[in-house]
């Protein structure tokens, strides 16, 4: 078996001995594609870096041949050389993972792969607890090596504002000095978010910024009243549903005109959050009215709108407008109908399942940190063992852009429990977001296993769930 997470499409093994990595190895690009490529590889195994595709002996050779296959590549290894060829830079970043994983063996081997959705995602709530960019950086580090390829921020939230945006000074001098428990806040200036979405660039991870509106709002309610009307009092608890912007003031919509085009202008890749969940204290009426308004501003400045799945309620959405549903793998309510909704407005669909994907989930009832609300705690082999073509059978395969793992921080204060509530279980779900089918849980276990010798060499925190025989 080859031991790597997500399982590749095909691989098989080949004779002979195993390469070998020593004093003469390099690694070698062809194509000006590669090089970046071919320093990162560099760079983690502490190996010169060449140009050129000569054959030698003890070589890297990564090659571009451009086409059409995004993310796709092949690997092989033999005794004397590895090659990795790709018709992009993402494919020769994922064949680079790949050969990550199967090193320092080295057993040969031929592998042919590609990913099965376009979107591969990870969330990372940095309002309800913040975490510094050297947080967010690592955060990324460790999602790159299973292939993920979106990083979704959730920004704004009741118990904090998180970025700076320029003419409202308040949203962050006040909005983001709160956090659940009254631990520290914090943010992100404009610099810093670059250098969080440059950063992610260099592995092949898109960031997708989310302004949650028109509820989870109080931060910047606290920061700037007029936009809700009333008074209000900063938020360090854990409760949700209570705040709204003022739905029928157009000062909301210059609010959001001037934020949406400043994230806009610091966000190269193509979407643009706007949260819509949970907005229990707007009504049905008003909530209809604003999705249209909001949706259609973030549209214009150039992004394609995401929503949470209620936005889909609304049936004047911009078309393509991508809907992520947070319902239960046997949809609930209005659900499954909110959601096709965006592919009946031409858009498509992110899957996050709460009772499955949410890492936020306690792993077992003694788990010392996350919550239960999801049909209670979610074990490693449930969180490995769902189908996203079976939650909504209406929806097909092409209209599921990719799956996203969310990690919600309510009760978690540190990276270090990020960490442990997202790992394994944020494996098995990269699996089913990148290989063609997914695999019995007694075959992912022995390579999650494999894969935590690498958890253990870059010190990233991960739960031993029992399921596992741990090397
Ligand atoms: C629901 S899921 C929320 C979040 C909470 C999370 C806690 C969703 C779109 N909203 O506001 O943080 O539950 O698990």
């Amino acid at each position: 078996m080859t031991l790597i997470v997500p399982a590749p499409v095909s691989s098989t093994p080949g004779l002979g001995a195993a390469f070998g990595l020593g004093p003469a190895t390099r690694v070698q690009f062809h194509g000006s594609g590669a090089e970046p490529v071919a320093r990162y590889l560099g760079n983690l195994l502490e190996l010169p870096v060449v140009e050129g595709d000569e054959a030698g002996s003890s070589v890297i050779q990564l090659t571009i041949t451009p086409g059409e296959r995004v993310g796709a590549y092949d690997l092989a290894i033999d005794v004397d050389a590895v090659t990795i060829s790709a018709d992009d830079p993402s494919g020769l970043f994922y064949g680079a993972q790949s050969l990550r994983q199967l090193l320092p063996e080295g057993l040969p081997v031929t592998i042919s792969d590609a990913p099965r959705f376009a979107y591969r995602g990870a969330m990372l709530d940095v309002a309800r607890h913040f975490f510094p960019v050297a947080d967010v950086k690592r955060y990324i580090d460790a999602i790159a090596q299973l292939k993920l390829n979106y990083l979704h921020l959730h920004l704004t939230d009741d118990q904090g504002w998180r970025l700076e945006i320029d003419g409202w000074p308040e949203l962050t001098a006040i909005g983001a000095s709160t956090a659940v428990n009254g631990d520290p806040g914090g943010f992100y200036t404009q610099a810093d978010y670059t250098e969080i979405v440059e950063y992610a660039a260099s592995r092949f991870v898109t960031i997708v910024p989310e302004i949650d509106v028109p509820g989870h709002t109080n931060a910047a309610l606290v920061a700037y009243p007029s936009l809700g009307g009333g008074s209000y009092e900063p938020y360090e608890g854990v409760e949700v549903g209570f705040s709204s912007l003022a739905i029928r003031s157009e000062e909301t919509y210059l609010f959001l005109d001037d934020v949406f085009r400043q994230v806009s202008a610091i966000t190269p890749g193509p979407y643009l959050h706007l949260g819509g969940d949970e907005s229990l204290s707007t009504t049905d009426e008003d909530f209809l009215y604003f999705a249209e308004r909001a949706a259609a501003l973030a549209a214009s400045h150039g992004k394609t709108v995401i929503g949470w799945h209620e936005l889909g309620r609304s049936r004047a959405l911009p078309r393509g407008t991508v809907g992520q549903y947070w319902g239960f793998t046997t949809p609930e309510d209005d659900s499954a109908a909110s959601t096709t909704s965006f592919v009946e407005q031409g858009g498509s669909v992110i899957f996050s399942p709460a009772d499955v994907a949410y890492l936020d989930m306690k792993y077992a009832d003694d788990s010392r940190v996350g919550v239960d609300w999801a049909r209670g705690v979610t074990s490693l082999e449930e969180a490995a063992s769902w189908d996203p073509l079976a939650i909504i059978p209406d929806l097909a395969e092409s209209h599921i852009l990719g799956l996203e793992a969310p990690i919600w921080t309510e009760t978690l204060p540190t990276i270090e429990d990020v960490e442990w509530l997202a790992f394994p279980r944020i494996a098995a779900i990269a699996e089913i977001a990148w290989s063609p089918r997914t695999a019995p849980f007694d075959e992912l276990a022995p390579r999650l296993a494999a894969f935590a010798r690498h958890l253990d060499a870059a010190g990233t925190h991960y739960f031993r769930a029992p399921e596992v025989d741990w090397l």
